[in-house]
Order: C-alpha cells, then structure tokens, then sequence
C-alpha cells in the first residue's frame, strides 16, 4: 500500500490544479497570438489590442497558473508528508480557495473588457479600473487563507513531535508561503494604498516611484515563489524517482533559508535605470541579488551529488558515467532534468541582468523576456510539468500508462526545441536594442526595425512549436485527471543518504531567521524609501497619501 494523499485534501489540491490549467490553455492561447503579431504578419481581429493580449498571457501564466499550482501542490505535498488536514485546515483551504477564483474571475473580466491593459505587472502610471485591483487583492488574500491553513498543519505537527525536525518537503512548502507572505505585502501596499484609491477617483495622481518600489520589493520574491517548488520537486522527488538519496537534508534546508533571506532586499535590481534612488542603496541590492544566488549553486552542487552517488552505486565510474544511469525513458525525471538544463544558462543570464553595467545594455529590451522564458517557461514550468504527470493521477487515483509517459517526453522535447529558438531568438535581437513589450506596428520603417524581422519571425516559430507543446501537455493532463486508468500511482518521496550529518535544530528556529529576514528587508529599504517620500515631486498629490 503506498502512502497515500487523503482524498479530501485531493480534492481541494486538484480544485487548484484544473483552475491552473485552465489558465494554461487561454494564456497558452494569447503567447501564439502575440508572436504572431510581433512577427508583424498577423493582425488580430475585432480591435483586440496587442497590449490587451499580452496582459491576458502574462496575467494567466505568470500570476494564475503558477500560484493555483503551487498552492495545489503544497497543499498535497504538506497533506502527503505531515499528515492528513484537520477538518479545519481544510475548510481553510477551501475558503482561501474560492476567493482566490473570486479575485481571479473579476480581475480577468476587466481584462477582457479592456478596462485593465495594464500588463502582469500593472504598476502606475498604467491605470486599471477598479474592479481588476480588487480583484487582485482578493486573490492575494485567497493565497494567505490557503497559507494559514498550511502553516496551521505545520504548527499542529511540531507540536505533535517536538525535538524533531519536520519533514524536509512540508518545511519547504512553509519557506516558500512565509516569502510569499512577506513578499506580497508590497503589492498589498501599492494596491490598497495608492492604485484602489487612484482608479476609485478618491486621489488624482500617485507616486510612480513608490508604486514601482513596492512593486518590486514583491516582484523579485515572486520568482522564487515560483523557483521554490521546482526546487521541492528537484531536491527531494527526484532522488526517488531515480532510485537514490537526498545528498543532504540540512544543505537543502539551508538553501530554502538563504531564499527566504535574501530573495525580498534585492528588488532595486529591477529599477537600476531608475532615477530617484541613490546608487549606493542600487549598489547594495545588487550586491545581495549576488547573495541569491548561492542557493541556487548549492541546489546544482546538491543535485550533481545526488545524481553522482547513483551513478555510482549502479556502477558508474569516471567524471560524468552517472550520467549513462540516470532513467531516460522515465517523464517523472526526464522533463524536469531539462528544466534544469535549461536553468544553466537562464541562470547566467540572470548574473548578466544583476550586473549594474551589463544591465544598462538589456533592460527594457526583449533579451529580458527571454530570459524569463528560460527561467520561468522552461525551468520552472516544465518541472511542474513533470510533477503533474504523478501528482494527477496519485490525486485522482490513477496511473500515469506507458503511452502517457512517452507522450510526455515528446511534449518536453517539443517545449524545449520551440523555447529555444523563441527565448534564443529574444535574446540575440535583444542585444541588437529590441524593445520588449512593443509590436510591430510601434517600430515603424527604421531600418534598424526591418534587420530585426528575422529574429521576430524566428520567435514566431518558436511561439507556434511551443502552442503544439501547450496542446500535448492539455492532452496528457485530460487523460490524467479522466481517463486514464484507475490505479495508484506514488506520490514519490526521497530519503536522506545514510551518509548524511544529522540536521541541526537551528535551522528550523524561526525566531532566528524571521529576525534576520526583517533586519535584511529594513536596512535594504528603509532609507532608500524615507527619501523617495521626502524628494516625491512637490503638489504630488500621491504623496499626499504617504
Ligand atoms: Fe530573473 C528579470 C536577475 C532568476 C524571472 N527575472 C526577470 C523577470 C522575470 C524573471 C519574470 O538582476 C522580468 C520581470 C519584468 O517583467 O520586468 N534572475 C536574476 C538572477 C537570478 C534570476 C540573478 N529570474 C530568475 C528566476 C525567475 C526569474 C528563477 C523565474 C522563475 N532577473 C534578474 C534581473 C532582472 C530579472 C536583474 C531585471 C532585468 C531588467 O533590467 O529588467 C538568479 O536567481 C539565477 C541563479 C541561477 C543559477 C543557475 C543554477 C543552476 C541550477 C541547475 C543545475 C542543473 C543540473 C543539471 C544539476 C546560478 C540549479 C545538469 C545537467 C547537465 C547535463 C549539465
């Protein structure tokens, strides 16, 4: 008998899981649209605007998809490891549930409407009506109800163990909700503070540079709220996958807490163009952006272990023969290991961004699109992917069939072929000065325009080989979640190598690490956003609300 999900907690994840793939398909949708029109041979219909298109696929992708997944996925992943929701937590689950489709289902209508072309990121001085930022806070207040009821488990089962440490995927999952606590007071502030009371007519202007801060204070955290599952699923699913250990439970551990540290004090990387913030606080930020990257090498020194100490224990010998044992044929492992091929070099393009002078060449052009397309679309996605194909049929009391399998492996090669020529493509024309977030029509006859056609029609390939890649995973997910047959498929969990040190307490010591997060964010911010107050343009009247 294997260790099974409860199926009411399997219900209330895969309620998460349809709404996250529901957003795939239409935002799926809305990418080939606006490749086709980058690529300036396409117009869209009925006065759909490019702009209004691109807000749907960033708002669907980039904000529904990955957080109904990720808390459909914590859900199960805390209920399979610390034990079956009490019925309360559940209710809690559920409740933050519906309000997150409330939020959802009011933000995309006005978005529909072409009342909210605002893009994903929707700071000021793009204006949306009212209704869309309503929405969104409802939709951030749905995440911190499904946080408290996760949060609430792990409490619930401290108490039940003490002395011991938590099981390493549920601590996980509570890194990743308390960031995204944190992280999303930002947005909170900007919304209900400055842009609610803006498009309510209650003021006339807002601070553009407050309203971009607080944007990005949340803003970078975000991405690691979307990295930190696929870590989950790299750090401790796939050891099990392939038949091996974890290399170290406390080496994982501590990355998980050097993410929560360091991903928040770091968001002047986004806004080092930025006049109105000093550069030595840019300087600072940047230099903590650095310090966020060394989970992610430790997580690739991590996993290179793991896959070495397999290798070996089936008989591997020499520098890379681990790489001839790993299982090929098995999706589970194959389509997030091109995840995290693809992360290599997304990685490096990362370090390029954070550099202040690299970062004068890219910034605002579409090498940045690029880059999120490896990170976020490659990396990330495609290893939720992978969790998919044995996390819906184990929800849905399932088997994932050889034909699915193979089915999978074809999608992750299709995904990859289309992403790199269409994010390889973003990031050489991005280098020759291409505007991101602008369509063709915008360019007009330069001639520096007409030499970048050719990379736009090469991101229209892509585009198009990544819409087939969309329709398989729809496929195989439709099959998982309906068809396929009935059975029971694992829910895979790694055990720490017998060679491992024993993890030491302090690193589940909240106190600790909250206190540090909370120094960290206030040096970071606290000057730096005292003088955007006191230098805010004189009459501003979004001041005024400060
Ligand atoms: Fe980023 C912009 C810097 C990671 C997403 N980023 C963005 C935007 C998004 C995004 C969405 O400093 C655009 C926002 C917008 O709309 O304006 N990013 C970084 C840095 C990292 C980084 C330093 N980004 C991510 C991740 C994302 C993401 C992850 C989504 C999930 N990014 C920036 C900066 C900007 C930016 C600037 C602003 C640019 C501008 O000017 O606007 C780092 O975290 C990256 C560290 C990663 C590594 C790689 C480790 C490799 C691993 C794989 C191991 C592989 C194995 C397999 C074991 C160091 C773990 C091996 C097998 C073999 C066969 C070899």
């Amino acid at each position: 008998m294997l260790a099974k999900v409860d199926v009411r907690d399997a219900r209330l994840a895969m309620a998460h899981l349809y709404t996250a793939f529901i957003a795939l398909a239409l935002g799926g949708l809305a990418g080939l649209l606006q490749v086709l029109v980058r690529s300036g041979r396409f117009t869209l219909p009925a006065n759909i605007g490019y702009y209004q298109v691109l807000t749907v696929h960033g708002v669907l992708l980039g904000l529904v998809l990955t957080t109904f997944f990720i808390i459909g996925f914590q859900h199960a992943a805390i209920s399979r490891t610390s034990g079956t929701y009490r019925k309360g937590a559940r209710l809690t689950g559920w409740i933050g549930f519906w309000v997150m489709l409330l939020g959802t289902g009011m933000a995309a209508v006005m978005i529909l409407l072409n009342e909210a072309t605002v893009l994903y990121t929707f700071y000021a001085p793009l204006q949306a009506h009212w209704i869309f930022y309503l929405g969104l806070t409802f939709v951030v207040i749905g995440s911190w109800i499904g946080g408290a009821a996760m949060i609430a488990e792990y409490i619930n089962w401290r108490k039940q163990h003490p002395g011991q440490t938590s099981p390493l995927l549920t601590f996980m999952a509570i890194i990743n909700m308390v960031l995204w606590i944190v992280a999303t007071l930002g947005v909170a502030g900007t919304v209900l503070f400055q842009l609610l009371p803006w498009s309510l007519g209650l003021v006339d202007e807002v601070d553009v540079l407050i309203s971009r801060t607080l944007f990005w204070y949340f803003g970078h955290p975000l991405v690691y709220f979307w990295l930190l599952p696929a870590y989950m699923a790299w750090y401790v699913i796939i050891p099990k996958v392939i038949g091996g250990k974890i290399f170290s439970d406390s080496l994982a551990r501590l990355s998980f807490i050097l993410f929560l540290l360091f991903s928040i004090p770091v968001g002047f990387h986004h806004q080092l163009v930025e006049p109105g913030i000093d550069a030595a606080w840019k300087f600072l930020q940047v230099t903590l952006t650095f310090m966020v990257v060394i989970p992610s090498l430790m997580t690739a020194f991590s996993l290179f272990a793991t896959f070495e100490m397999y290798g070996r224990s089936k008989g591997a010998t020499g520098l890379f023969g681990w790489f001839k044992k790993l299982p090929w044929g098995d999706a589970r492992f194959c389509v997030p290991f091109i995840g995290m091929v693809a992360f290599i070099p997304a990685g490096a393009g990362g370090l390029i961004n954070a550099s202040n002078q690299m970062n004068q060449v890219v910034h605002n052009t579409i090498w940045v699109t690029g880059h999120f397309h490896l990170t976020l679309a490659t990396s990330v996605v495609l290893t939720f992917f992978g969790i998919a194909y044995w996390l819906v049929p184990h929800l849905t009391g399932r088997v994932l069939t050889k034909a699915m399998n193979r089915l999978a492996i074809v999608q992750a090669i299709t995904w990859a072929v289309g992403m790199s020529i269409m994010s390889g493509a973003m990031h050489a024309v991005g280098l020759l000065g291409a505007p991101r977030r602008s369509s063709y029509s915008t360019y007009g006859d330069a001639q520096q325009a007409l030499d970048w056609i050719p990379y736009q029609v090469a991101q229209a390939v892509g585009g198009t080989i990544l819409f087939l890649g969309i329709i398989l995973i729809l496929y195989i997910f439709i099959n998982l979640a309906f068809f396929a047959p009935k059975g029971e498929e694992e829910f895979p969990i790694g055990e720490t190598a017998d060679e491992a040190e024993k993890t030491p307490m302090v690193l589940e010591n909240w106190k600790i690490w909250l206190t540090v997060l909370t120094a960290l964010i206030l040096v970071a911010y606290t000057i730096p956003f005292a003088e955007m107050i006191q230098n805010a343009p004189p009459g501003s009247k979004g001041f005024k609300l400060w």
